[in-house]
């Protein structure tokens, strides 16, 4: 059958995953919404600089790409981060995934990797994950492998380099500064050369999309189709949050976005339980610790010590039964 009869909800496969990954993603809050509410991401704020201007961007915030603007996340050495995650890994071990998203791109950042390095030798178990803009996606997705990153967030606003030069001001890409379209065609050929080989060696990809009404929103469904092709395993349509360049555009109503998502669905798995959380964010989706009174973080460390003594007894007790 032609690929333009075929039903469409076969075009949405998804890639194929193996069991390794399938644990992965069914302990990862963002990728499987079951997930969420059982358990819980760490993002470490290791990695300050941007190589993009977004014209929703206010620099002193966090990135909007994949997080929501608060007052600027304190950044951290890599060691600092290491330490970080020993703390909180052991207080709270419903934390299974570990990642950077901001408060820049990830990508633009060397101490990234020397954090991922750090976190993988001491951690093995634990989900690597980060988020990025993608114009450094193709020379750095070695390192990527290497540091142990199993999700990847890339975000893509347009595939159509008009579009695209309409959302980012300017790139500085290999220490040149580029504007407009010519900006907009470098990026867009990164990310997407840059998801696909990502896919092809095995990582899962969600893409995340800023919904901007006016400039990409009827343009949104081309980018779907493109993610079916390219493989990538869920697509996060978000809302944009009005600030800097774009600060007198309205963001899209509830109404408009699920539209968007239904839209896309049949090509690419929406998740829509996205928090935009920040980029020091940790605990699960809903419950983000790093907001939170040492009090209501020490409940929650003493819930989770008393939930898990109860699941070993458990454990034990059918052990012994079944003997
Ligand atoms: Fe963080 Fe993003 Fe990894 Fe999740 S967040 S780097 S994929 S561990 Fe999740 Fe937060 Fe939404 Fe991001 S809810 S902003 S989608
Ligand atoms: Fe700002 Fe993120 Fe865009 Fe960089 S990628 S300009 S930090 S929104």
């Amino acid at each position: 059958m032609p690929e333009e009869n075929q039903p469409i909800e076969e075009k949405n496969n998804g890639p194929i995953l193996g069991d390794e990954l399938l644990r992965k993603i069914a302990e990862h809050p963002c990728y499987d919404k079951k997930a969420q509410h059982k358990y819980g991401r760490i993002h470490l704020a290791v990695a300050p600089m941007c190589n993009i201007q977004c014209n929703f961007c206010v620099r002193e915030f966090d990135c909007v790409n994949e997080s929501r603007p608060g007052v600027t996340s304190k950044v951290l050495t890599p060691e600092e981060a290491l330490e970080k995650t020993r703390q909180i890994l052991v207080d709270y071990p419903f934390i299974k995934v570990v990642a950077i998203a901001g408060p820049g791109d990830p990508l633009a950042n060397d101490a990234t990797f020397e954090t991922f390095e750090l976190i993988k030798n001491e951690f093995p178990e634990v989900t690597i994950c980060m988020s990025t803009n993608g114009l450094l996606l193709p020379e750095k997705l070695q390192d990527m492998l290497r540091t142990g990153v199993s999700t990847l967030t890339v975000t893509v606003n347009a595939i159509d380099p008009e579009i695209q030069a309409k959302i980012v001001d300017h790139i500085v890409y290999h220490g040149k500064v580029y504007k407009g379209v010519e900006a907009a065609e470098i990026q867009i050929k990164n990310q997407l050369e840059g998801i696909k080989a990502a896919v092809d060696a095995g990582i899962v990809v969600k893409v995340n999309t800023v919904l901007i009404p006016g400039i990409n929103d009827k343009h949104v469904i081309e980018i779907a189709k493109k993610l079916n092709e390219l493989g990538v395993y869920i697509m996060n349509v978000m809302p944009l949050i009005n600030q800097g360049a774009f600060a007198d555009l309205e963001p899209p109503t509830p109404e408009e976005r699920k539209a968007v998502q239904e839209a896309c669905e049949p090509y690419v798995m929406q998740m829509r339980h996205c928090r935009q959380c920040r980029a020091d964010a940790y605990g699960l989706l809903a419950q983000d610790m790093s907001q939170m009174s040492e009090e209501r973080r020490k409940v929650i460390k003493i819930q989770t010590k008393e939930d898990m003594e109860k699941a070993r007894a458990v454990l034990e007790k059918n052990g012994k039964e079944e003997a």
